[in-house]
Formats: C-alpha cells, structure tokens, sequence
C-alpha cells in the first residue's frame, strides 16, 4: 500500500521535473519570453502572427496592440510569406508613423520566421504587409500616448485596407484588438 503511494508520488514529481525541465528549453531556445500583449510593459516582447484567414484573406492577430514605449514586437509568420512594413516615405508610402520614430521593413518573413522591431517613440503606427495591403493585410500598433503622433485617416488606403484598420479608440479600449 505505502508503496504504491509512494510510487504515485514519485510519478508525479517526474512528470513534474520533465514539464519543468521541457518549458526551460523552450524559453532557452527562444530566447526572450513573448508576453501577454494586455500586460506588456517597456522591456517586454509581444507577438503579432501573421496569417491566412479564410477565402484568400490574409490577417495580422492581433491586428490592433496598446503596448508601452520600449516594448518589442515579434511579426511571426504562421501560412505564407508576409511583410511587416511601416508606412514610410522610404518605401513610397506616406507617412503614418511617428515623424521621430524609425521605419522598418521586415523583407520577405517565411512561414515559421519571425521579424523584431523594438518602438520607442510614442504615437500611432500603422504597418502593412507589401504583397497583400489591398487585401487589408495591415495592422495598428499605439505605443504610449497615441496624441504624440495621432493617427492619420485610413480613408484613403487601397483596397479592403481601410475596413481592416481598427481604430485607436478601440485599440486604447481593449489594448488588444483581435483579427475578425
Ligand atoms: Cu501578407
């Protein structure tokens, strides 16, 4: 009886140790932790996944992210291959990220590789996706106070561009805005 006991308490402890052990490897492996983005703060890392929704739509969830100055954003790629691209003269669009702030293109992200962009400077960003914008593979992300840099109008983005957008006021709301 005792024995058995014991024998059950020690199966338990080694599942325990190799959960334990198997989620150390998994933080090792990448690195620094992803967070919940409703509770990210300056430091932190926040993932964005890059998806295809249905009937040949493509997705950033969350499309719509509140997150404080400093914090980083993973783009990871989950189907097919995405940009996560500011919305930057550079790349001949006009300009919908703080005037301070630096622009970024993530190049070509592959399914299963990811983009790091860290944002320090407060306001709106928003960001697309080069080979499916119009299809409204965009995305808002509101870093401290969104008055430093407010949003411009979506009105005029091609596409389904304009639908996909969420608003700010929606974005400080919930601090995560969900893809549809
Ligand atoms: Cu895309």
């Amino acid at each position: 009886m005792t024995d058995t006991r014991n024998w059950k308490r020690f199966r338990i402890l080694a599942i325990a140790a190799i959960v334990f052990v198997g989620s150390a490897a998994v933080l090792l492996a990448e690195g620094q932790q992803e967070v919940d983005p409703a509770g990210a703060e300056n430091g932190d890392v926040v993932e964005i996944e890059m998806l295809r929704g249905e009937e040949f739509t493509f997705v950033n969830d969350p499309i719509g992210i509140y997150v404080e100055p400093g914090t980083t954003i993973r783009f990871t790629s989950v189907q097919a291959s995405h940009t996560a691209t500011a919305y930057h003269p550079d790349y001949g669009k006009d300009l919908r990220i703080p005037e301070a702030a630096e622009p970024w293109d993530s190049g070509s992200v592959a399914p299963g590789q990811s983009f790091e962009v860290t944002l320090e400077v407060e306001g709106v960003y928003d960001y697309y996706c080069k080979p499916h914008e119009h299809l409204g593979h965009v995305g808002r992300i509101v870093v401290g106070d969104p008055d430093a840099s407010p949003a411009v109008d979506a009105s005029d983005l091609p596409g389904s561009a304009p639908d996909a957008m969420p608003s700010v006021a929606a974005i400080l709301e919930n601090r995560v805005v969900s893809a549809d």
